[in-house]
């Protein structure tokens, strides 16, 4: 039986993802290095450090020392965070508060398992914390997805073993992530990229508590 859903934040709850590519863009642009939509997907739930190594690989004969990345990390985040600030409940995305408000109701547990250092502030803009029994903190797990210790600490904090977990993510590290976690998987986005997980559907609207659950073998 299903106990708890553990959900990514970025591009699950919320279109933040669009936000931190447009903080990466500006950032990009500043030091002339390629960026792009597509590019980004590779940025998707791993952490800040992680993404700006990623985009700064694109500028080989560059030298960042240490502390160029955190003051480059540092003003992604600034950036980040004025975007952030204009966010309300009107940026949940569509189908979302149903089924929280769903999972709720049958009587399931809910956890959030995002990469973000700044997903508490998103959760509590968005008007959704009261949903939440857990909010795992990222600062505490040293590997991020797709290692799936996130989602098993998801699972420890809410006292449920991860068979008894549905993970929810829009990243192919999420999926990885959930998958070695031993957790069902369902990927919001494309079946090419997200192909590891259990159930894909094309974005959070098609997202139906008993038809999720008619779909795992209970
Ligand atoms: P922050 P998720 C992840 O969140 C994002 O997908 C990823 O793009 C971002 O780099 C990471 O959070 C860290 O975010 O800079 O706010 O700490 O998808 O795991 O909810
Ligand atoms: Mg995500």
């Amino acid at each position: 039986r299903i106990k708890a859903f553990v959900f990514d934040l970025d591009g699950v709850i919320t279109d933040s993802a669009e936000l931190h590519y447009q903080a990466w863009s500006r950032i990009a642009s500043e030091q002339g290095i390629p960026f792009d939509r597509d590019y980004n997907e590779l940025l998707k739930g791993i952490s800040r450090m992680e993404s700006l190594e990623k985009i700064l690989e694109r500028k080989p004969d560059a030298c960042f020392t240490a502390s160029d990345k955190e003051a480059l990390a540092a003003r992604k985040n600034d950036y980040y965070k004025e975007l952030i600030g204009t966010i309300g409940p009107q940026a949940l995305l569509a189908g979302i508060e149903t089924l929280l408000k769903d999972i709720v109701g049958a009587g399931i547990g809910i956890a959030l398992a995002s990469a973000s250092r700044n997903a508490p502030t998103i959760i509590e803009r968005l008007g959704i914390g009261h949903f939440f029994q857990v909010i795992v903190d990222p600062a505490d797990i040293p590997h991020g997805k797709p290692y799936p210790d996130i989602y098993l600490r998801a699972a420890s904090e809410l006292r449920v073993s991860p068979k008894e977990c549905v993970g929810v993510e829009d990243a192919e590290a999420g999926v990885q992530a959930i998958k070695r976690a031993g957790m069902f998987a369902i990927g919001i986005g494309s079946s090419e990229v997200l192909h590891e997980a259990d159930y894909i559907v094309p974005d959070s609207s098609f997202l139906q508590l008993q038809d999720i659950l008619d779909r795992i073998d209970n």
